[in-house]
Formats: structure tokens, sequence, C-alpha cells
């Protein structure tokens, strides 16, 4: 199949995902090409069966605001046209999903028809659905998509409540490249940020509201009153300041350590005992997923698709939105002793398991086959 993938180039979950879910068909022996405004990030690597079209904006004093829409659609229409594309898979509603309706449109009065698969990743509905003023848009798109996927069934029932949506959903799970996040821990590595044996906690985000992260320095400030442990945190956002002052209130500048945004994000995983991942919502939780993938267990808030990974009592715990108090109690179950410590990790890493990139990308190349089939019976 020739696919084109539309994504956010960034670290943000529907970016990591559109461009994990790419490289592996490229593998499996698809054509793919990725359609954004800058190079994505995990798109390290190119094959023979990997390209990659950049959008550009041009700049005209006029725009005060430059129109990506109308830049984006116009190369759609031009990629599909000149490589001949089977199938659009749009990553992220606003603006991929209605940028692709159009592009379909354009290139039907050309006579060439393209079906549009959305895949919507969470905030596109949650936070950014919920904006009166994206609402119309996001409703049309997601109706005359030939194909919709959600990252999890919390996410298509929210979707389904949100908008009056009258077409099928599928939910298709996120997924991991276990042969990445396989890694071996560096011993000499967590001597270095753990000297004196100390519980590792770690939490990874783009310090944004929804991902609570005060909720992680409280939750660690309670752990750290029972047993010795260090916090790390990664990656960065706009609520990182407010997180340095917060560490500095508690006194705990010398036990949390910011990493800011990071790569090898496996290298650090791999040497934490628990991830913590407090969410005011959060439609899958990949983080989660890739520090469970490297045998650690996770505390999480019981928001949106999380209990769809993590099982409680089993993989770690899920509490309350906001539920400090027993997020600390849950942590201080699994880090007081080193045979439950060790029980949770296998658990968190058979559950990881379960969402294998090889397991989990053939159910993308089945719906893609369908939908192409139904659109050209249409
Ligand atoms: O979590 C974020 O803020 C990034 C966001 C995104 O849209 O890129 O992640 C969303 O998509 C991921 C991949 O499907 C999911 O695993 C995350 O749970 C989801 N985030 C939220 O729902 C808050």
């Amino acid at each position: 199949m020739k696919i084109g993938i539309v994504c956010y180039p960034t670290y943000g979950g529907s970016g990591v995902v559109a461009t994990e879910l790419g490289k592996s068909l490229a593998s499996r022996g698809h054509q793919v090409h990725f359609i954004s405004y800058k190079q994505p990030a995990r798109l390290d690597f190119f094959s023979g069966n990997t390209f990659y079209h950049e959008v550009y904006v041009s700049n005209y004093p006029l725009f005060d605001f430059p129109p990506y829409e109308t830049a984006l659609i116009s190369h759609l229409v031009d990629v599909v046209k000149f490589e001949k594309l089977d199938v659009l898979h749009v990553h992220y509603a606003i603006p991929h999903a209605s940028a692709a309706i159009m592009a379909r449109q354009i290139l039907a009065s050309e006579g060439i028809h393209i079906p549009i698969i959305t895949t919507l990743h969470g905030t596109d509905i949650t936070l950014v659905g919920k904006d009166a003023s994206f609402g119309p848009v996001v409703c049309y798109s997601i109706n005359q998509s030939d194909g919709v996927t959600t990252v999890s069934e919390s996410l298509r029932r929210d979707t389904e409540k949100q908008f009056n949506i009258r077409r099928p959903i599928e939910a298709i799970p996120n997924f991991i490249d276990l042969s990445r996040f396989n890694h071996q821990p560096r011993n000499h590595f967590k001597l270095a940020v753990a000297p004196n044996g100390e519980r590792l906690v770690v939490h990874t985000s783009n310090f944004r509201k929804v991902k609570r992260v005060d909720d992680v320095v409280r939750v660690f400030a309670e752990i750290r009153k029972q047993l010795p442990a260090k916090l790390l945190l990664v990656g960065d956002g706009p609520e990182r300041i407010h997180i340095e002052m917060l560490c500095r209130e508690l006194d705990l500048q010398g036990s949390v350590s910011f990493l800011g945004k990071q790569n090898q994000i496996e290298e650090i995983l791999s040497i934490c005992d628990l991830f913590l991942m407090p969410s005011e919502t959060e439609s899958f939780g990949l983080a989660a997923l890739e520090a469970m993938a490297c045998h650690v267990p996770v505390i999480s808030s019981n928001a949106g698709g999380l209990p769809e990974l993590n099982q409680d009592g089993k993989t770690g715990f899920l509490c309350q939105v906001g539920d400090v108090k027993s997020m600390a109690e849950k942590s201080l179950i699994i880090l007081s002793d080193d045979a439950t410590l060790k029980q949770f990790k296998e658990n968190a890493k058979a559950r990881a398991d379960e969402f294998d990139i090889n397991r989990i990308v053939p159910m993308y190349e089945k719906f893609y086959e369908e939908i192409i089939r139904k659109s050209q019976k249409a």
C-alpha cells in the first residue's frame, strides 16, 4: 500500500504514535509518506520505503496568522496526486482531519479518489474539542472521514458523548516497540543518580496543566518522608517553572532532578522503580506504557483510558484524580520491600508485552484494507 501519514512533528504522543506506526508499516513493505511542517522527532532513519514531505507556509505581511491549513491542503493534494497514494491517515483532528477532507474534495473534482482515516488521540477531543470555536469543524471532520479510530475505548465513548457522531469508530490502542524498550539497566548510571540505593521515582511529560505535575511532586514528598528516594522529572513545558518553585517550597531540591527533554528515554526508565502519572485526563497514557515496557510499575489516576492499561493492584494502582494521599500510600506499598517491587515490575512488563507493536500495527493494516475496499464500493 502507499500510505500518507499526516502528523505533528513534536515529541508529543500523537506525533510519536504516528511516526512509529509509519516506520513499522514501512518495514512491513508499505510505502509511507510523512507530511508535516517539520521532520517528525522520531523519524530518525530513512529506508527505501519512507519519504518526508515538508509543508512550507509562505510569509506575507498581510498574514497575521500564517495560513498553515491552506498550505497543508495544497500539499496533500500534490502528494496524493503525484505519489498515487492509496490512503491518507491523519493523526489529531485539528487541523489535520479538516485539511484532509478539503483535499479529498479538491482531488474528487479532478476524478481522483482518496479515502481519509482520522485517528483521534485525546486532547483533540477532550480539551480542544470542548472549545466551542473548534467544535463544528471537529465534528464534521469526524463524520466525513472514511474511517475513524481512537486510541482507547474511553476516548471512543468520550467522542460519541461530546459530538453528534453518525458513524462507527474503532478503538485501536497505542503500542510499543519492545525491541527498543528492553534496555538493560546501566548500573553505573543508577549509582550516579541514587548513590545510596534510593528508590527511583520518575515522571515524563510535556509539563502541561493536564499532567498535574504538582501532584507528582506532592506524592513524592510523602514517599520521601517514609523511605530514601529520588525523583527524576523528564520533559519540559509551561508548568516547569511553577514545579521548580514547588520543589523549593517543599525543600526537595536535593532529591529532585529536572532532566529536560530526553531522546533515549528507555535508558532513564530502565533504572527506575516507579512511574507517576496523576493526569487530569489521559486518553491512553503512552508514557506509562513506555515505563511498563521497562519493568516500571505505575501509580496513575483513573482518568480516561488509563484503566485500560494500568491494572489496579497488579501493574500498579489507580487512584482518583487529585488524591495525593492515596497515591502516596499506594506508592509505598510497591516500594517498601524488594519482593513486592519485583512482582509489580514483572507484572508491568508482562502487561506492556500485550501492546507489542507487532500485534497492533496489523490492526491498522486490516483497517486500511477495509476502509479502502468500502470507499471504492461507495
Ligand atoms: O499527552 C499529551 O499532552 C500529548 C498528547 C498528544 O496529543 O500528542 O497525547 C495524547 O495522545 C497520546 C498518543 O495517542 C496518548 O497516549 C495520550 O494519552 C494523549 N494525551 C492525553 O489524552 C492528555
